[in-house]
């Protein structure tokens, strides 16, 4: 039966009303992978505080908080919005719940934007300075993809060097973080259809520069400035297309610097660390250290060797995990809520961490195991580790400190005769596909159009649609339930999945990124869509296909967007009529929230599994969930519930293929273009 109308439209509300959302802190047994519970078990037995007990800990937390109505913006207050009339209803200043909730929601934004923003630069520094040779360790491993993006943000690349070019894309890059003039950035409007860009224009959201809106945000937070709420919210869209942008750049020039991402096997959970091996764990989100790290912990191997140790054993955690997973296949640990269990394994001798995403608990955990917590960034030190600092100016040499000392602690380790404690559980996964990884797999069904293959097999009902996985743990919902409780149900309606940061690590880990969980989980549509991928690919494949497909970590998000961009101008419309949908089932980190705003501008619906701070004013929760669909297309579904949600996106994509479908149908039975207007 055909669909008339989106459901996940109609009821905005969660399924699970707040006040029954109790916790349950007395089960801090709160996730389904054995290998986490294993170690749950283990952490409570010695004593080992965790997340999950202060998790416990902080329950109740406090109401005006979670619904987004407590302000600190100035010291006259924390103000919070008691009741719905009177001198209650609102802050010191007059400001009510609808600008409280908003103003907190956009700064959240801001924060996110400038965490993938400065990582971002990061990699721009890295790409300039190699440019004028002060990076002497770094390298073009990807010149192609360097020309695609020059070609791509309007360099002329004729009778140019590969250095000559690569600085004049850092030079473009740097431009697009602090630009003076408003024609947007360029990263981004190299990267958006046509329409969408007349779209932020005309909404006033086109970012002009990053840090300028992120700084504008702040500015029209501040106490006794923006009181309109939707104003600031508008304001929030346009610092999110600037986290957008941070994020292009930041996967263009990793691909260039490290290599652009292929398919490759390789393994995910705790039972990948190996306790007769010097163990190495890179944790954050910048692969200029951990990259660096990987390479020379190749060549470093007979250091390990000569101290006893079988060998080096690299994994990781977080999103430069997922870097090192994508370019070299080294394995998942585990993911963001787990990171302190991985080291009650007593098998780890160095944390090597950088930014982002780290926690400061860990400290207390390494302490108890004598594993060298190691801080390798200026901005991001905890107290009681070690700080290699580095500078890009000496990276191999930094790499190497931190392996030396990591095969030092190994050394202590044996001497010592600890126990040690690894769950045995870990599973094969494939990961590797970057945008143009996807687009080779479909190139070799039809090579003169790869695109088509995907958006085809949508008009086709072969499959339903795409769904976009994205976004971190939170223990709002059972650690990593939620995600795979998603990915099951989408993948049985056969909805083809793509996805990246830590949801992607609970995929892997708990076995539904191989080919075992096509078998076991794709609905018939889906395993004839990967099975037919695959026999085109056989000859160049490590393995049959997944049932999910890795892009990469969180900033990689924009080689989704890439994706999604793609989609819409093969079918000729725009972003909002792609059959197209996202979720970010343990949503939690203000980066998130970033991501999910500038989803939604798409014009894509987003789900999020965990409640942001928004509940407080109906007026923001109304405009997220469905005023944002009038004007950009996308809207929050915002659910607790993953069967819901589940559902609630199916609805939501097979709705937008049905319509696409019949449009596309009565342009072609009277000869006409597609009608824009649906
Ligand atoms: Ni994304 Fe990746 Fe994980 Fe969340 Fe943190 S690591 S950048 S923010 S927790 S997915
Ligand atoms: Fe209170 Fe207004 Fe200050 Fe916020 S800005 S803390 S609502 S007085």
């Amino acid at each position: 039966m055909p669909r008339f109308s989106d459901t996940s439209l109609q009821n905005s509300k969660p399924s699970v009303d707040r006040k029954n959302r109790k916790k349950n802190v007395k089960n801090i047994k709160r996730t389904n992978d054995p290998a986490a519970l294993e170690m749950l078990d283990y952490t409570i037995e010695n004593n080992i505080i965790t997340a999950f007990d202060r998790w416990s800990a902080q329950q109740p937390q406090c109401a005006f908080g979670y619904q987004g109505i407590c302000c600190r913006i100035c010291f006259a207050g924390p103000c919070r919005i008691k009741g719905l009339e009177g001198p209650g209803s609102m802050g010191i200043c007059g400001a009510k719940d609808y600008t409280i909730v908003a103003r907190n929601a956009i700064r959240m934004m801001a924060g996110g934007a400038s965490a993938h923003s400065d990582h971002g630069r990061e990699l721009v520094e890295v790409l300039y300075h190699m440019s004028e040779g002060k990076a002497p360790d770094y390298e073009i491993r990807d010149a192609d993809k360097l020309k695609r993006v020059a070609k791509k943000i309007g360099l002329e690349i004729e009778g140019k060097t590969d250095i000559e070019l690569a600085k004049e894309v850092a030079l473009a890059a740097f431009e697009d973080y602090g630009r003076h003039t408003s024609e947007g950035t360029t990263f981004l409007k190299a990267n958006l259809c046509e329409k969408r860009i007349k779209k932020y224009e005309e909404t006033d959201t086109m970012p002009r520069a990053i840090d300028r809106e992120v700084v504008e945000v702040m500015h029209r937070t501040h106490v006794g400035v923006d009181a309109d709420p939707v104003n600031l919210i508008f304001g929030g869209v346009k610092c999110s297309l600037a986290d957008l942008t941070g994020e292009q750049i930041s996967t263009d020039i990793s691909d260039i610097l490290f290599g652009t991402p292929k398919p490759v096997m390789s393994e995910a959970n705790l039972g990948v660390i190996e306790p007769d091996k010097v163990n190495i764990i890179l944790h954050g989100h910048n692969p200029v250290l951990s990259q660096m790290v990987v390479d020379t912990a190749r060549e470093l191997e007979d250091e390990a060797k000569a101290a006893g140790a079988a060998g080096i054993q690299l994994s990781g955690i977080c999103c430069t995990g997922n870097e090192v997973l994508m370019r070299n296949g080294v394995p998942i640990a585990t993911s963001y809520m787990a990171q302190e269990l991985a080291i009650a394994t007593g098998a780890i001798d160095v944390m090597c961490v950088d930014v982002q995403c780290i926690m400061p608990g860990l400290r207390n955990v390494c302490e108890c195991f004598n594993t060298k917590l190691v801080t390798t960034m200026p901005i991001s030190k905890i107290p009681g580790s070690y700080h290699f600092s580095f500078e890009d100016s000496k990276a191999k040499q930094s790499a190497e400190g931190i392996i030396r000392l990591a095969i030092e602690t190994y050394k202590a380790r044996k001497e010592s005769g600890r126990p040690v404690q690894v769950p045995q559980f870990k599973n094969k996964l494939m990961a590797g596909f970057s945008f143009e990884a996807l687009l080779d797999l479909f190139a070799a069904i039809n090579p003169d159009n790869p695109i088509k293959v995907l958006t085809d097999a949508i008009i086709d009902g072969e499959i339903t649609g795409v769904c976009a996985l994205a976004g971190c743990n939170n223990l709002e919902a059972v650690y990593e339930k939620s995600h795979t409780d998603i990915i099951k149900e989408l993948a049985k309606n056969d909805v083809f999945m793509v996805g990246t940061g830590c949801v992607m690590q609970a995929a892997a880990k708990q076995g539904l990124m191989n080919y075992e969980a096509v078998e076991e989980y794709a609905g018939p549509g889906l395993k004839k869509f990967i099975d037919r991928l695959y026999e085109a690919n056989k000859d160049k494949l490590p393995d049959k296909l997944p049932l999910t497909f890795h892009m990469g970590s969180c900033v990689d998000n924009s080689r989704i967007f890439n994706l999604w961009t793609a989609m819409a101008n093969e079918y000729g419309v725009d972003v909002p009529k792609v059959p197209f949908v996202a979720t970010a089932p343990e949503g939690m980190s203000e980066k998130a929230v970033a991501i999910g705003t500038w989803v939604i501008a798409s014009g894509i619906p987003c789900h999020v599994g965990a409640m942001p701070p928004l509940e407080g004013s109906n007026l923001v929760w109304s405009v997220v969930t469905c005023i944002a669909h009038d004007v950009f297309g996308g809207n929050f579904i915002l659910e607790t519930d993953p069967q819901v949600a589940a559902q609630k996106l199916i609805e939501a994509v097979k709705y937008r293929a049905w319509k696409l479908k019949i449009h596309m149908k009565t342009a072609e039975e009277y000869g006409t273009d597609l009608c824009q207007a649906f």
